[in-house]
């Protein structure tokens, strides 16, 4: 089935983010599901009591009425899920998997669901029909013939429901291994590493509600017009009501700067809109910790001034004394920090800086929000403390209004890591498992992502299985990423869509064809409902609302459970018969994990119940037992004058640092089209976004096709072909290009410090002429 491609186009967009264009794209994805009548019904259930969880971004529902409740990027995720038509035996009986590997990963989704079990066997040229049974007989066999548990990698995306991940690591542990890497690992692992030393929790602090109350409200590195659309709502009625919003970014973001509300009938009617912000900063990539320095460093310096005239200052001397470790070495520390470096790092003039502080320091209530312009940064872990010394400087965690808010991607995410998905595990949540099932478990910390791929590529990890997710497209560093798999002995993927991780096969592979958030999921025990928890850590029930495609289909819990019984034999754990019935799951969650307690009585409550959050309370579960500041020295983010890279062929610089961002039209490595409304882009996605004057002092010029090199240490070659310039409103120095088709840049060996999240917001590059063959330009 072809994909529908406009034709390559790009007129910056004017008109507001959400709104009448974002009604007309709904309308376009419905239509395009292939089942648009169906799936009316489905998008009125979404975020509803007794409805499914919306499978996009892991924003909160809102808990008043009238609030928006699904966005245009919602009812994409929903329709690409409930296609109505499927990728079957005859498909794949058409296709070769050679023939497969040459379509793009937009056409690859684009052919429909996944309808039944299908495999590979490395010899023949097609992937065939298996049955459910052989197939868990397969991988049970090429597991127990491992020397080692620890030869298998159990991969998760955050879509998985709680059910689904707490059977999903109590499978993997059982059979004796912590190598659980998961998607989070390039996501927001350093937002929950460097939260944890700093106030004793990975989760954010703030609910819901809080947004309502909040004074200021700063946005840091992240794209809610693309990403989190819902949140776009409270930050205009923040706005609305004389609210600070605060926005860091160094492209303008059309999402970030006016709002139509899709559900608001006047605004529509009027073609109103709404500011988002009250203010906008575009720092250096990689800056912001530079930024918050500077803050921090305004507000000492007002504490100092204040106190020698015998007044207050904006510092909470009471919340600092009695909750915080560390604030005097922390102000020595800033108080060291020259203004020469803070203003050269941020990328931001004294003056913005004064500018952003003096906001910081009237509010009484501030949020501040990030994403992954923080986090896939070398210096993440050191930058998400900072915030957090800012934030505890003036006591703005634990009050309403305000905290600490990394917002999350995938819509589960968050609750996988609750229930276990975590391969370096805390020893008091294996004890809890140890004592619930009598199964002594791995005490070893398991492989991340990065890890993963170095020990699929050493030949030390042979069986690699993934719970959803793409592995091949969203991993750094795609050749290697590749061989990685190839690598492999079997590599299995549980999956509702076909992707490229199915095309970049082990000696053998299997696809499982799962259920998604939108089917009815149907056991034993009658319909069952899954649940999940967003980033204000509600958890709620997901009904599916759709009769599955295909017989066929599995849930994702039956899978594992398929998986486990076929692979373990005698278990204490009775896998076949807890998913007749999830409330089981549900009770075994409830005996293991604390916060959930009585899980299926408090599920019974509409909306769900809040995990409560130690921080958020100010208990501080840290070693110090205090709320800590963190010493980190200002890092030099290498600006791109300076920007060297020293290998073996000695010294070459940089010509712009690249970052990979996603396009509107897309969720991940899901493409739902070429297009990317709010950048003004249409009908490609290989292009580059730079300066027009660095185009030009690179001697290249605007729409020129060009390849991209990128630079590290090692010396290996890694270039994409074919990339279109385009010239943009973006800082000078810095590119940005889409992810997945920018991953080949990033090496495997650039990634955060404590975190391993690679380091897709920060690649050296220099562009060269194109070498692309016509085709893929
Ligand atoms: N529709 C849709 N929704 C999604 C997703 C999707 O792909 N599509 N993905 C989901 C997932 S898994 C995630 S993690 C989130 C991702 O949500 P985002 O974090 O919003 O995603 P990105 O597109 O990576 O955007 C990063 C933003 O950070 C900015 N940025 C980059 N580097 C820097 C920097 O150094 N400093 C600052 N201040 N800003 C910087 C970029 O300009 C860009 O606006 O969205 C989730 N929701
Ligand atoms: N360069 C660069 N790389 C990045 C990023 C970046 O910004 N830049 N972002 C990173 C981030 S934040 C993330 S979270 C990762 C994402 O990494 P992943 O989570 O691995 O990737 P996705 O693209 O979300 O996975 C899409 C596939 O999941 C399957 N799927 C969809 N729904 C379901 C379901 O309900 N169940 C199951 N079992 N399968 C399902 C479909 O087959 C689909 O093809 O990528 C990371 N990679
Ligand atoms: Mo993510």
């Amino acid at each position: 089935m072809r994909t529908p491609v406009d034709r390559f186009r790009f007129r910056p967009y004017k008109r507001p983010a959400a709104g009448w264009g974002a009604l007309r794209s709904v309308a376009h994805a419905w239509l395009d599901s292939r089942q648009p009548f169906k799936n009316l019904r489905a998008m009125l259930q979404i975020n509803q009591n007794g409805g499914f969880d919306c499978p996009g971004c892991a924003w909160g529902e809102a808990p008043k009425e009238g609030r928006i409740r699904f966005c245009e990027n919602g009812a994409k995720a929903v329709n690409w899920e409930a296609s109505g038509v499927g990728v079957d035996r005859a498909f794949f009986a058409n296709n070769s998997v050679r023939e497969l590997s040459a379509q793009d990963d937009y056409w690859l989704e684009y052919q429909g669901r996944l309808t039944e079990p299908m495999y590979y066997d490395g010899e023949d040229e097609h992937y065939k029909p298996i049955t459910w049974d052989d197939a868990f007989a397969l991988i049970a066999a090429e597991l127990n013939k491992l020397g080692s548990p620890d030869e298998a990698a159990f991969y998760t995306s955050g879509r998985a429901s709680n059910e689904a991940a707490f059977l999903y690591q109590l499978f993997a542990r059982s059979f004796g291994t912590n190598n659980l890497p998961d998607c989070s690992n390039m996501c927001h692992e350093a937002s929950g590493v460097a939260l944890k030393a700093s106030v004793g929790t990975g989760k954010g602090t703030v609910t819901y509600e809080d947004f309502d109350r909040a004074e200021a409200i700063f946005v840091i590195g992240q794209n809610p017009g693309s990403n989190h659309p819902r949140m776009l709502e409270p930050l205009s009625e923040a706005v609305a009501r004389g609210a600070q919003v605060l926005v860091f970014n160094p492209l303008r973001e059309r999402g970030l700067e006016r709002f139509q509300a899709p559900q608001n009938a006047l605004q529509m009617l009027t073609d109103g809109e709404r500011p988002l912000n009250t203010d906008y900063f575009r720092p250096a990539l990689g800056g912001d910790m530079a930024v918050i320095r500077g803050i921090a460093k305004f507000l000492l310096q007002w504490q100092g001034e204040a106190e020698q005239i015998g007044e207050k200052g904006p510092l909470d001397l009471e919340f600092i004394r009695e909750h915080c470790a560390g604030f005097e070495q922390y102000r020595a520390l800033v108080e060291a920090t020259n203004w020469d470096e803070i203003v050269a790092y941020s990328g931001l003039t004294l003056d913005e800086l004064a500018r952003a502080a003096e906001v910081y320091r009237r509010s009484n209530a501030t949020i501040i929000c990030w994403a992954m312009g923080i986090t896939q940064h070398r210096h993440s872990v050191a930058t998400i403390q900072e915030i957090t010394n800012l934030q505890l400087l003036r006591g703005q965690i634990g009050r309403p209004g305000a905290g600490l808010c990394p917002v999350r991607g995938h819509s589960n995410v968050q609750g996988d890591r609750t229930m276990g998905i975590d391969d370096n595990p805390s020893a008091d949540f294996l004890d809890a498992l140890e004592r619930r099932f009598a199964i002594s478990m791995p005490r070893e910390a398991g492989v991340n992502v990065v890890k993963a791929i170095e020990a699929m590529l050493a030949g030390n990890i042979k069986v690699f299985i993934g719970l959803g997710g793409n592995f091949a497209q969203a991993t750094p560093d795609t050749a290697r990423a590749h061989s990685a798999l190839r690598n492999c002995s079997l590599t299995v993927h549980i999956s509702t869509k076909l992707n490229r991780s199915h095309l970049v096969t082990g000696k053998r592979a299997l696809i499982l064809p799962c259920l998604g958030r939108t089917d009815i999921d149907m056991q034993a025990g009658g319909a069952q409902a899954v649940t999940v928890e967003d980033s204000f850590s509600m958890v709620h029930a997901s009904f599916g609302q759709l009769k599955p495609l295909s017989p066929e289909m599995r849930s994702e819990p039956a899978i594992i459970a398929g998986i486990a019984q076929a692979t373990l034999g005698e278990s204490p754990v009775p896998w076949l018969n807890l998913v007749q019935d999830y409330r089981q799951i549900r009770e075994l969650i409830a005996d293991v994990i604390p916060g959930f307690e009585n899980f299926n009585r408090k599920l019974e409550v509409p909306g769900g119940f809040y995990l409560q959050n130690s921080a958020g309370q100010r208990q501080w579960r840290t070693a110090s037992g205090r709320a800590n500041f963190a010493h980190h020295t200002l890092p030099a983010p290498l600006p791109p004058e300076v920007l060297e890279i020293i290998g073996k062929s000695g010294a070459r610089h940089a010509d712009l640092v690249l970052q990979t961002l996603r396009s509107h039209d897309q969720y991940n490595t899901t493409v739902y089209g070429l297009n990317d409304r709010y950048r003004g882009v249409s009908g490609n996605r290989r292009v580059l976004f730079a300066h027009r004057d660095d185009i030009r002092r690179l001697g290249f010029s605007d729409r020129q096709p060009v390849d991209i090199v990128s630079l590290w240490s090692d010396d290996v070659e890694r270039r994409v072909q074919g990339f279109t310039l385009i010239e943009f409103d973006i800082p000078k120095g810095q590119a940005a290009a889409y992810y997945p088709e920018a991953n080949p840049l990033v090496p495997l060996e650039s990634y955060g410090i404590g975190s391993y999240t690679p380091t897709s917001k920060y690649i050296a590059i220099r562009l060269e002429p194109n070498t692309a063959p016509e085709r893929i330009v």
